[in-house]
């Protein structure tokens, strides 16, 4: 039987790797989209990798980008998908104020211009395009648990331009009969999400601090909910959606919600320290009250978390909690992680990195400085 071909635009994201993961294992040939870099940026792929001088490969890369329309439809001529994931993004919704024309061109024209290119090339019979879309869409709260139906009001600059994705891909499917589809997901994580989210900001923070490599954690807004799950699950609910009969839209979420300020004690519990927090908004800061772990020496009473208002939003999403009944329901998607099984990994992998490098440090190897 032939195999299945599958492009993934941002394979060397999170999602991208755990999604190329998945579908090798499935048998599919993989191509992916990478950008070009300064420093190589395929440290989440790098496993994956097959040498293009070999015969038979099933794991392919090419140069690419969401605001090149013709390198997009070069691309799609050649590799003829059978199905599209179009994860590339500007992702990280702070950074999207500072940067919101770009984040508009990639994250919003971006979409336009795979769902256009499938259409030029007369695609739209044979490839099935999924659609990273996101929680952030609901934003302001209009009502809880948000699912399918719920009202979007986004609140970013990264929100409004995947407000455009999400219609765009509405409006193809529904103007050109084609499968496309959207996966309205909640923020999910792993042990390689990227160091600058919050849950990941925590777990590296939370194991230098245990080492004592790292005096303080430095966070915006603790009060922040969020439905908080394991990448790995994510990534099979998106194939779940492009293998439907009919191309429709799905909510991919726990159904529970967590404080910033419950992921951080959570973290830090996972290594046998308690935290508490004293203070108000600004004023709040986190100390450790009592440490059970011998291997860290962290005095009760420390000071370990601080709130830094520089990592306040302009504007804030307060609170998400998704309804992912209808993705149970019709794709059979269950996740296998909660949100514990979710730290622990996370903390897992972060102590080991921590250990990692201050073993490195002890035995003379520091960091490369070129300009010494
Ligand atoms: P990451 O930030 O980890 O990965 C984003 C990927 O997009 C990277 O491969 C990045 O390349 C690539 N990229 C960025 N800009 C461009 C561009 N202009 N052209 C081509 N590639 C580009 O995100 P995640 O893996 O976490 O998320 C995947 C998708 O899902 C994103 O669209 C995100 O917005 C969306 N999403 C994520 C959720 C989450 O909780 N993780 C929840 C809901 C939606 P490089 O490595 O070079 O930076
Ligand atoms: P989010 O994820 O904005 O939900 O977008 P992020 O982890 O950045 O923030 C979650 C919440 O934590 C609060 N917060 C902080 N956030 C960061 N990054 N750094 C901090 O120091 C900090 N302190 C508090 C934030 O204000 C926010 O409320 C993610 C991305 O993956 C998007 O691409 C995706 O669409 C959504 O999830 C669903």
């Amino acid at each position: 039987m032939k195999k299945k071909v599958a492009l993934i635009t941002g394979i060397t994201g999170q999602d991208g790797a755990y999604l190329a993961e998945f579908l090798l294992k499935k048998g599919y040939s993989v191509h992916g989209i990478k950008r070009r870099t300064s420093l190589f940026n395929t440290d989440r792929i790098d496993h994956l990798y097959q040498d293009p001088h070999e015969k038979n490969i099933n794991f392919h890369l090419q140069y690419g980008d969401l605001t090149d329309s013709t390198n997009l439809i070069r691309i799609i001529q050649e590799v003829q998908p059978d199905e599209i994931y179009n994860l590339a993004a500007m992702s990280h919704v702070h950074v999207s104020f500072d940067t919101p024309e770009y984040t508009a061109n990639a994250d919003g024209l971006g979409t336009l211009r795979i769902l256009e290119a499938i259409r030029i090339l007369g695609l739209t019979t044979k490839t099935k395009i999924y659609q990273a879309s996101t929680s952030e869409l609901y934003g302001l709260v209009q009502a809880v648990p948000q699912n399918e139906n719920t009202p979007f009001y986004p609140r970013s600059p990264y929100a409004v331009a995947k407000l455009y994705a999400y219609w765009i891909t509405v409006n193809y499917r529904e103007a050109y009969n084609m499968f496309a589809c959207n996966g309205i997901l909640f923020n999910h994580e792993s042990p390689i999400r990227g160091e600058t989210f919050v849950t990941r900001k925590i777990t590296r923070a939370a194991a230098r601090i245990a080492l004592g490599t790292q005096e303080k954690l430095y966070l915006g807004n603790l009060d922040s909910k969020r439905d908080w799950g394991h990448a790995k699950d994510y990534v099979e609910a998106m194939w779940l959606i492009l293998q439907q009969a009919q191309p429709e839209d799905y909510v991919i979420a726990t159904g529970h919600t967590t404080t910033v300020r419950e992921f951080v004690q959570l973290a830090f519990n996972e290594l046998g320290i308690e935290l508490y927090f004293k203070g108000i908004n600004e004023a709040e800061k986190g100390y450790v009250k009592s440490c059970n772990n011998p291997e860290y020496q962290l005095p009760i009473d420390k000071e370990v978390v601080v709130v830094d208002s520089r990592y306040y939003r302009p504007t804030e999403v307060d609170l998400l909690l998704g309804d992912p009944s209808k993705a149970n329901l019709k794709l059979g998607w269950i996740p296998k992680y909660d949100l514990q099984s979710l730290v622990k990994d996370m903390m897992q992998s972060d102590i080991k990195e921590a250990k990692k490098n201050e073993y490195l440090k002890q035995g003379g190897y520091h960091v490369l400085n070129y300009f010494e």
